[in-house]
């Protein structure tokens, strides 16, 4: 970032990333990146095949009203344990196929642009319900990590142990989220705080809660999802 830069969002941005150090060397590349993505301008291509999908506009879901949110038709759904985790101590982890590995606490990402959504979340199992979400897109953070031209998926870890893998064009939506809050309340434990998937174009199991890594790969490994090894999709769009 040049010093001339009259944006003083982006000033703030980067002050605000700063104190947060994801280490001194690379501090400046992830600082530029998002403040790029954050004015909207193309970077120089790293590669063409990661920055046509991180600029490429995917069209969004239709959205509901917020009078359209059922309060209730969430059921919570668990299929391990419910994982404690340290707010504090935590950190979300970012890397694999990166050119930026990084490691953010919840107050940097808290820092980050706050996206909310009312979309309806599908169960397999054959339920549905109008949730709103709130919390920072997946490709505003994997913008922070720099996917390198060889990244085609990336593996969410859960706490619990639950794993998920995408293809990367679901995770950089404009309606993938990692959600922070739930119908305008912080996250429930229940429903994956500190930091659970939410999106409208993929069913509930690939929906991780409790996430605390996005690990970018080239290829998928042998086990693909806690519910795809058992038989189950692996798109799973809706
Ligand atoms: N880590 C983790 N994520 C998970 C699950 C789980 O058991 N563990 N269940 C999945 C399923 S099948 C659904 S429908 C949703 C349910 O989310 P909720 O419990 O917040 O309603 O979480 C998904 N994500
Ligand atoms: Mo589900």
């Amino acid at each position: 970032m040049s010093d001339s830069s009259d944006s003083s969002l982006s000033r703030r941005n980067l002050l605000r990333l700063s104190g947060y150090s994801v280490g001194g060397m690379l501090l400046t590349g992830v600082s530029f990146t998002l403040l790029e993505s954050l004015a909207g301008k193309a970077t120089e291509p790293l590669n063409q095949k990661v920055e046509e999908l991180l600029f490429k506009p995917q069209t969004p879901v239709p959205e509901f009203p917020v009078s359209a949110i059922e309060p209730d038709a969430l059921i919570v759904n668990t299929f391990g344990y419910t994982p404690i985790i340290d707010t504090e101590k935590f950190r979300l982890i970012i890397d694999g196929e990166v050119e930026n590995p990084v490691t953010l606490d919840l107050e940097t990402i808290y820092q980050l642009p706050k996206q909310s959504m009312v979309i309806r979340h599908v169960c397999v199992e054959g339920w549905a319900a109008i949730v709103q979400w709130g919390g920072v897109r997946v490709s505003d953070l994997l913008q922070l990590a720099q996917p390198k031209a060889s990244a085609r998926y990336a593996y969410f870890l859960s706490a619990d142990r639950y794993y998920e893998s995408w293809d990367l064009a679901s995770c950089l939506h404009p309606q993938t989220l990692l959600a922070y809050e739930k119908n305008g309340d912080p996250l429930p434990v229940d429903n994956g705080a500190p930091l659970r998937l939410a999106s409208p174009i993929k069913l509930g199991y690939k929906l991780s809660k409790w996430v605390g890594q996005i690990t970018v790969v080239s290829e998928l490994r042998s086990r693909r999802g806690y519910w795809e090894d058992q038989g189950y999709e692996w798109f799973a769009g809706l």
